[in-house]
Order: structure tokens, then sequence, then C-alpha cells
């Protein structure tokens, strides 16, 4: 028997990154080990998500990561990557908040607002001491964005934003939310984004009930009913869907990276129990059908490390494009959830117990292969790109 290799690493992608991106990673592997994992299945059971240790990820440069100035970290988008491959590796609920937070809500602050709203939000979001929340789907809107029938009115100076907004991240725990709505016409042009704070009149959120996915993450509705914002808090940085698909841009970036982690995690717990678990006489990791779905499994992963690692190289240089994030989005996330479904067989009648991450990982994969644009939704942005022709119109 030849000596078993141990980590996930089968092709030394670790020898290609800079030492200060491993200390990232190594600190963040460190606090979701000792911090998260001791209590994810208890928040996962009870649909909860622990905002107590937003200040922690806060402290850790976690929100906002990428942004420069008013208190945000400021490092690289491979040292952000690697930090979002280690919180999903967690749980895809945690990586979510990272997400919403630094890509969803800070990133359009930080790009589209005017000075003093920047100085107001980013500084206590990047500590984590505010939660936003990114405010696009409606009921009746999801893919198509641009069809959105949220309005926002002029009154003096005032807006009046009416509509409703579901399936949004840390909606009813926000304290703001960033509200894309329609103003003056109904075309896609007319998109432009607000920013609404928790408490204002007319504004509220509850949260979604029945959820089977995610739920170690508050996903809510959000209902505007007649909410009057100063006309300072419209981004003026920026109007049509170009500002929100923007954001989704940094976001689904994470997302590739965080796929990777919890491909991980499920490995790791195919390759644990089908060593410890005998049947017909010896482990079941010595027959060869285990074997090909372990093989499959490291290969994927280790093919989806090089293509972020890649676009993190390309975006640190100022060169990625959209396009190149769909596929790193669409590729990584269904490897994911592949490796999922194949773990979750491995562990046999074990892998529908919450006594091990994999049925966690796997049922939350199926909200991330949804979320930030489905994906079939990036099949079309990629098959947009190779043909000239869209499927859209
Ligand atoms: P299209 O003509 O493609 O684009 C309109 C304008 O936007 C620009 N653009 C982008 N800019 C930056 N990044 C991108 N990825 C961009 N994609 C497009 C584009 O250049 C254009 O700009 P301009 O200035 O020329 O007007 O628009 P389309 O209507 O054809 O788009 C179609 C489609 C389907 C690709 C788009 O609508 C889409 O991506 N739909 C998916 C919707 C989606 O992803 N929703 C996500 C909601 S948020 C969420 O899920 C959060 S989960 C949070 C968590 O992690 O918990
Ligand atoms: P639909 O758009 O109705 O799509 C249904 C099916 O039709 C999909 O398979 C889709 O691929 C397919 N389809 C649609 N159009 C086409 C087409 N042209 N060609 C082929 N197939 C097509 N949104 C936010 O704004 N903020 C958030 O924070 C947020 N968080 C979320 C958290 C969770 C847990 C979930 C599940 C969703 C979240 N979303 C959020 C919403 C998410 O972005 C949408 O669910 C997603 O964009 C898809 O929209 P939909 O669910 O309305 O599906």
């Amino acid at each position: 028997m030849s000596e078993p290799f141990h980590g996930t690493d089968l092709l030394d992608v670790d020898r290609l990154l800079a030492e200060d991106e491993r200390l990232v990673r190594d600190s963040v592997a460190r606090w979701v080990d000792e911090r998260w994992m001791p209590i994810v299945k208890d928040h996962f059971r009870n649909g909860t998500f622990p905002l107590e240790l937003a200040t922690e990820l806060g402290a850790m440069g976690l929100l906002g990561t990428t942004l420069v100035g008013y208190g945000c970290p400021g490092l690289s988008s491979v040292a952000y990557g690697l930090a979002m491959e280690e919180l999903e590796r967690g749980d895809s609920g945690l990586r979510s908040f990272a997400s919403v937070q630094g890509s969803l809500a800070m990133y359009p602050i930080h790009a589209y607002a005017d000075e003093a709203l920047k100085n107001r939000y980013l500084p206590k979001m990047a500590k984590g001491e505010l939660v936003g929340c990114f405010g696009l789907t409606e009921p009746d809107h999801g893919s198509d964005p641009g069809a959105l029938s949220t309005r926002a009115v002029r009154d003096g100076r005032e807006y009046v934003i009416s509509g409703e907004k579901l399936w949004i991240t840390n909606g009813s725990c926000a304290d703001l939310a960033i509200v894309w709505a329609k103003v003056d016409g109904q075309g896609a042009d007319d998109i432009r984004g607000f920013v609404v704070e928790k408490g204002t009149p007319g504004f509220s959120a509850y949260d979604v009930d029945g959820k089977l996915s995610l739920r170690a993450s508050v996903t809510s509705g959000l209902v505007f009913d007649e909410v009057r914002v100063p006309e300072e808090n419209m981004f003026k940085g920026v109007r049509g869907l170009r500002g929100p698909l923007s954001c989704l841009n940094q976001a689904r970036y994470g997302i590739a990276w965080g796929a990777v982690g919890s491909a991980i995690a499920v490995y790791r717990a195919a390759v644990d129990y089908a060593k410890a678990r005998p049947q017909f006489g010896r482990p079941i990791a010595g027959f060869q059908l285990v074997q090909a779905k372990l093989a499959d499994m490291i290969n994927e992963i280790v093919k989806g490390q090089l293509l972020v690692l890649q676009l993190g190289r390309l975006k640190d240089a100022g060169v990625s494009n959209p396009v190149q994030v769909s596929l790193a989005k669409r590729n990584n996330v269904k490897m994911a959830l592949d490796c999922a479904r194949s773990s979750r067989s491995i562990l046999g009648a074990n892998g529908i117990s919450d006594e091990y991450p994999v049925f966690r990982h796997m049922v939350n994969l199926e909200s991330v292969f949804t979320y930030e644009g489905t994906h079939d939704i990036h099949t079309l942005i990629l098959g947009r790109a190779v043909t000239g022709i869209s499927a859209f119109e």
C-alpha cells in the first residue's frame, strides 16, 4: 500500500501563492475551525445566523476586503478569494454574509455614493458594526432584474420608494438596505440605487419561512410602502442595470472561490469516512467505485482552484471581465454541488445526518447554484460571449 496524500492541493497550487496570501488564508482557516465549526450545526438546525460574529469578521478584514480607504483593508483579490474559500468551507451562509456585506452593500457605496454617505457608512460596515443587505430580486423578477417593478418617485428633495423585494440575504438583520428601483420610466436604463436605513417609516422586513437551504443565514422579504429617503441617498455615480450587475460581478467572484471551500469540506468528509467504514470485510475506500468518486472530486477541486487563482491574478492586474467571472461561478458551483452529491452517496445513510457536514453543504449549494445568476443564466452569458448572439432578447 502506498503512502496516502492527505491534503486537497494535489497539484501544489499553494506554491503559486505569496506569503501574505497564505497568511490570510491560514488565519481565516483557524478562525473558522475554532469559532465557526463548533456552532454551525446548531445554527443550521435553528435557522439562525450568529450576528455577534460580524465584528470578528470585520476585525479580520473580511468585510469590504478589497476596498481601499474608509477603514477598509485594501487587500488583493486573491487574498480575498482565499478568505472566502475558507469561510465557505465552514458554510455557504457564512461566506454569504461576507459577500453581501462587502461586495453587494459596501462596494456600491464605495463606487457610486457621494463622500458623505461613504464616510457615514463604510468605516462602521468594515468593522461589522453596521450590516447591509442588497435588494435587487423581487417576487416577480429574478433572473431578469431589468424588468423590476419597484419605483422611486421624486418629490421635492426626496424620493418616495414603493415596491417589494424577496430572497434578500441579511434583509431583516440589516441596518441599511441597498435598494434598486426605477425612477422616471419603466426601462432598465431607469434603474437607480438607493440607501434605505432600517427604521425609515414604511420600510419593513420579514424572514422567509420554510427554507431548507442556507439555514445558517438570514433570508428575507423587504417591503417599501411609500418610503421617503433624501435625494442624497441615491447613488449619483451610476444608472441602469450596470449598477447592480457591477456589484454582482464582485460577489460572483467571491462565490467562485467559496465553492472550492465547500467542495473541500465534502471531499475531506468522504475520504475520512471511506477509510473508516468497513463493508464486505474492508474499508469502502478500497473499492474501485468509491475510489473513482474520490478521484473525480480531487480532480475537479484542483481544476477549480487553478481557475479562481488565474481569475484572481487577472482581477488584481485589472484585466478581468464579467464573462470570466461567470465562467468561474458556473464551473465551481456546479463542481462543488457534484462533489457534495457524490460525497453524500459515499456516506450512505450517514450522508443525510447533520453529524457530518456533507448534506448541509449539499443543500446550501442548491441556493448558491441559483443565486447571483442561476447556473443556466451563466450558461447563457457564456453562450452570448462565444456566439455574439444574446438569448435574452
Ligand atoms: P446587459 O445588456 O448584459 O447589461 C446591461 C448593462 O450592465 C452591464 N453589465 C455588467 N456590468 C458589470 N458586471 C457585469 N457582470 C455586467 N453584466 C452586464 C452591461 O455592460 C450593460 O451596461 P451599459 O452601461 O452598456 O448599459 O443586460 P441584460 O438585460 O442582457 O442582462 C441579462 C442578464 C441575464 C445577464 C442579467 O440580467 C443577469 O445577470 N441576471 C441574473 C440576475 C442576478 O444575478 N441576480 C442576483 C441577485 S443578488 C443575489 O443573488 C445575492 S445572493 C447573496 C448571497 O451571497 O447570499
Ligand atoms: P427565475 O428567474 O424565475 O428562474 C427560474 C428558472 O428559470 C431557473 O432555472 C432559471 O435558470 C430559468 N430561467 C430564467 N430565465 C431563463 C432564460 N432566459 N433562459 C433559460 N432559463 C431561464 N437576491 C437579491 O437581490 N439579494 C439577495 O441578497 C439574495 N439572496 C438570496 C439568497 C437565497 C438563499 C436565495 C435562494 C436567493 C437569493 N436572491 C437574492 C435571489 C436570487 O438572486 C434569485 O433567486 C435568482 O436570481 C433567480 O431568480 P428566481 O429565483 O426568481 O428564478
